[in-house]
């Protein structure tokens, strides 16, 4: 059997998104849209991975959906939806515990880097992180993951589990009448946006994040153009002026994410950018960086902030995008539950 083509991301609702994944994520996303049946998430489940507040993650939650459907994402077309309303999530994730090897989950680097010196501290949830990600893939059997370029290595831990499962179940798998023995397809990662890797204004060797302590260190989705501009301005950067090729960046961590992030927002080549600016003061790129960052990101704040003052519509779309969510999962489901060898009535 051919397995159709699917979309399937999501994002953490751990605070308001930022730039990073605007242009790492979230572009992509939109553009898909045009050629793929899409499924869109709010990861609830990964977010309580380290401590949320209760009340400060439901208004998360109403915030990335907001900034979802401002951006562009439409909840006709495709499905938005928060990870908590389908219980296929846990389920599936449940089942994938069982088929990942701790060797594998030991060798993540997002781990390593988020439980940091603290380890033994950390939630058995974080360290479980990357399976909950492969059921949310999987319990849609999706075949195209467009993330960031920090979650290749996640992917490659999903296309593992995918291929053990297939391999561990295949007797079963083909009993139930997949004749080529593949339940799960091999999910793609999609790491084609503008800017895969957006890095920390303040430091341009660090990736720009939503729980970076430092709120200047990311362009948040919510802030105001004189935010933005006091961020850019505040921006670290180095003493020399611009280069006038991309070569020259090489071993300027900072320009070179100044650079890429203006690029990507004005949809031009870094080559482009640098025959424009090579030679320039920084004070005077920062302005135009400002300036294209505000005019990209305005309208969808302020579409956010009003779609922030009416909860209940944003509710609403959350509850369809789940109830459409689960009438896909709900059969793969029941097949998984088979082929595993459960009873089920
Ligand atoms: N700096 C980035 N550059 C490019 N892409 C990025 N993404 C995240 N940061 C960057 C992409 O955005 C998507 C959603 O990410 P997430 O919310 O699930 O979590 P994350 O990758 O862990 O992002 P953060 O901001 O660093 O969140 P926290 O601080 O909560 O862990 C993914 O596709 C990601 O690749």
């Amino acid at each position: 059997m051919t397995i159709k083509e699917r979309v399937f991301s999501g994002m953490q609702p751990t605070g308001s998104l930022h730039l990073g994944n605007y242009l790492g994520a979230m572009l992509q996303w939109i553009k898909l849209q045009e050629t793929h049946e899409c499924i869109y998430c709010v990861v609830d489940l990964h977010a309580i991975t380290v401590w949320q507040d209760p009340e400060e993650l439901r208004r998360s939650i109403r915030q990335v959906t907001a900034a979802y459907l401002a951006a562009g994402l439409d909840p006709q077309r495709s499905i938005v939806f928060n990870q908590s309303q389908v219980s296929a999530h846990a389920e599936l994730a449940w089942i994938f515990n069982c088929v990942a090897r701790l060797g594998w989950l030991n060798r993540m680097t997002q781990f390593k880097e988020k439980a940091g010196k603290d380890r033994e501290n950390a939630s058995v949830g974080l360290f479980a992180y990357p399976n909950l990600m492969a059921a949310d893939i999987l319990a849609y059997r999706a075949t195209h993951v467009p993330v960031g370029d920090d979650q290749k290595q996640h992917l490659e831990l999903a296309r593992d589990i995918a291929q053990k499962f297939n391999n561990d179940f295949k007797g079963g798998i083909e009993r139930a009448g997949h004749a080529d023995g593949v339940f799960f397809p091999l999910p793609e990662p999609v790491i084609t946006g503008p800017a895969t890797r957006v890095m920390s204004l303040r430091d341009g060797t660090k990736k720009m994040s939503k729980s970076d302590p430092s709120d200047l260190s990311r362009i948040n989705l919510t802030d105001n153009a004189e935010t933005i501009a006091r961020k850019v301005q505040k921006a670290k950067t180095d003493p020399e002026p611009l280069p006038s090729e991309a070569a020259g960046l090489k071993g300027r961590p900072e320009a070179e994410n100044l650079v890429g992030i203006y690029a990507a927002l004005n949809g031009q080549s870094v080559d482009a950018v640098l025959s424009e600016y090579g030679g320039a003061q920084f004070s005077a790129f920062k302005k135009a960086l400002a300036e294209a960052a505000v005019a990209r990101l305005a309208p969808i704040t302020s579409e956010a902030e009003r779609m922030m003052q009416d909860p209940a519509t944003i509710e609403r779309i959350l509850a369809d995008g789940s109830a459409r969510a689960h009438a896909i999962a709900a059969p793969i489901m029941a097949e998984v539950k088979d082929i595993v060898g459960f009873i089920r009535s």
